[in-house]
Formats: structure tokens, C-alpha cells, sequence
């Protein structure tokens, strides 16, 4: 795996309803500062949400998540610090990219729009994150069932890489996600966890998205999403050590130290 540090990916979630920060940050100016506070505290990438994608969640209007993240995006780009934008819908993607974005990241890993590759495809500068997905939010923990769930999101993950490349999408734009707590049980996401390198083994840079999500909850006993930080950084540090390319997070001065140190230590 490439020598450079594991990169933290904000979350910038510009939703009235996503389960970790409740709506915190909904509002433009709210988006804004918090943006401002995680480049402070040396953010590598913010990724910009307008759609809640939690287990159950209903679909807002392609119009409404334009109006929630491309003022965001379009002000955040002459700072200088690399967008990502968190869509299924190609058109936003489309949208995202023209107003700065530099990485796409789509959790349904193209499936949930038959544009969307054709838009990456495109754009050859922009990175795209392909997430393992099964289906959209509101249904998606009934296509929780696997023999094997290391080896059925590896070869389902093959499967898309290769149908997005046969579609002109570059494998150096590629970023690959599991897609934990998406169509996955708790005993799923720790499979997955303890079997990175072998998801490291199709070649493509690596995500890891378990910030503050119920499976960390459910081992720990914490309820609230914000009791489960010391957890998420549990998952960054072992994230680290196995090389990853990414942890996406709520937080991020404590992700940042702790890379920084994992780095010192090897
Ligand atoms: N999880 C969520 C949203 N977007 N994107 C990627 N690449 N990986 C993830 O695991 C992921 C994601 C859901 O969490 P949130 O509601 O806290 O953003």
C-alpha cells in the first residue's frame, strides 16, 4: 500500500436529519463554520452530504440536495481545501464538480444512477469513492444476508470497479469504501474490519467510514452518536496501522493526532 499517512475526510453533513450530529449543522453559515473549524484542525478532505443515507432514511428531491451543498461547496472552494461530495445522484455530482469538488463520493458506488459513471468518467481528475452498496437506505438492512460478507463485498466491489472501468472510469480515480453499517450487521462491519488486507488486495486506495455508527454503539453500550468517539478512534488508529488510504469522520483534531503518532511509530 502506498507510504503515505491515512487521510482524514471530514463530514460535513448539510441534512436536518443525520443521525450523528442531529441537524447541527444544517443551516449554510453553521456549515460554513464548521468547515472552517475542521480545516483548522487540519482536515484533509470535506466531504459535503445534502442526503441523510441512515438505515431508513427517505429520499429527498434531487432540487432540494442541490440548494443544501452547492452553496456550500461553491464557497468553500477558493479556500483551498479538497471537497468531496457525498451523492448517488449524477447530476449533483455534475453540479459539485463545476462548482470545485474534487472527489466524488457516491455510496451506492454508481448503482443508484446510471449517469453517474458516465459523469466520472468525464471529469478524469476527480477521484471517485465506489461504496459496496445493495440498496437504497430506507430497505437496506433486509439485504443483510451473506455466507461469506469478506469475500461477497470483495467480489461485489471487483465486479463494480470493472463494470465502472468498462464504462471509462480510471482505475487511478478509484477509491474503494466497504460501506459499513449499509446493508450490514454489527457482526458483518467487524468481519470487514478484521479483514482490511484482504479488501486491500483488489488493488484500489481504501475508505473506511464507521464514525460514531450504531455497531460501535451496540459493543460499547453508548447510546448517543457523540459517546462513541473514543470507539471511532480505536477504528482510525487500527485504520492507520493497516495503511488505509482514508478514515471518513465527525471529528478530527483527535483522528489527526492520532495518525501523526501511528506515523512516528513505524
Ligand atoms: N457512511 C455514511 C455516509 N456516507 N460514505 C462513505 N464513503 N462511507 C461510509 O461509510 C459512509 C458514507 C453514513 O454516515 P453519516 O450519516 O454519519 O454521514
Amino acid at each position: 500500500m502506498s507510504h503515505e499517512r491515512t487521510l482524514v475526510m471530514g463530514i460535513l453533513n448539510v441534512t436536518p436529519d443525520s443521525f450523528a450530529d442531529g441537524g447541527r449543522h444544517f443551516s449554510f453559515q453553521q456549515a460554513l463554520n464548521r468547515a472552517q473549524e475542521m480545516i483548522d484542525e487540519g482536515v484533509d478532505i470535506i466531504d459535503i452530504g445534502g442526503e441523510s443515507t441512515r438505515p431508513g432514511a427517505l429520499r429527498i428531491s434531487e432540487d432540494e440536495e442541490l440548494t443544501r451543498v452547492i452553496p456550500v461547496i461553491t464557497e468553500l472552494a477558493p479556500l483551498g481545501v479538497t471537497l468531496s461530495i457525498d451523492t448517488t445522484r449524477a447530476a449533483v455530482a455534475r453540479a459539485a464538480i463545476a462548482a470545485g469538488a474534487h472527489i466524488v463520493n457516491d455510496v451506492s458506488g454508481g448503482l443508484a444512477d446510471k449517469d453517474m459513471s458516465r459523469v466520472i468518467a468525464a471529469a478524469p481528475q476527480i477521484q471517485y469513492v465506489v461504496m459496496h452498496w445493495r440498496g437504497e437506505s430506507a430497505k437496506m438492512q433486509e439485504l443483510a444476508h451473506y455466507e461469506d460478507v469478506v469475500s461477497e463485498v470483495k467480489s461485489e466491489l471487483d465486479e463494480r470497479t470493472e463494470t465502472l472501468m468498462s464504462e471509462g472510469v480510471q482505475a487511478e480515480q478509484i477509491i474503494i469504501d466497504p460501506g459499513l453499517g449499509f446493508a450490514k450487521l454489527p457482526i458483518h462491519n467487524w468481519e470487514l474490519l478484521r479483514n482490511i488486507g484482504r479488501l486491500q488486495l483488489l488493488g484500489f486506495p481504501l475508505l473506511i467510514g464507521a464514525s460514531r455508527k450504531r455497531f460501535l454503539g451496540d459493543l460499547i453500550g453508548a447510546e448517543r452518536t457523540d459517546d462513541r468517539e473514543a470507539a471511532t478512534l480505536a477504528i482510525t488508529v487500527a485504520m492507520a496501522e493497516l495503511g488505509v488510504w482514508g478514515v471518513r469522520t465527525h471529528g478530527v483534531k483527535a483522528h489527526r493526532d492520532a495518525i501523526a503518532v501511528i506515523e512516528e511509530l513505524r
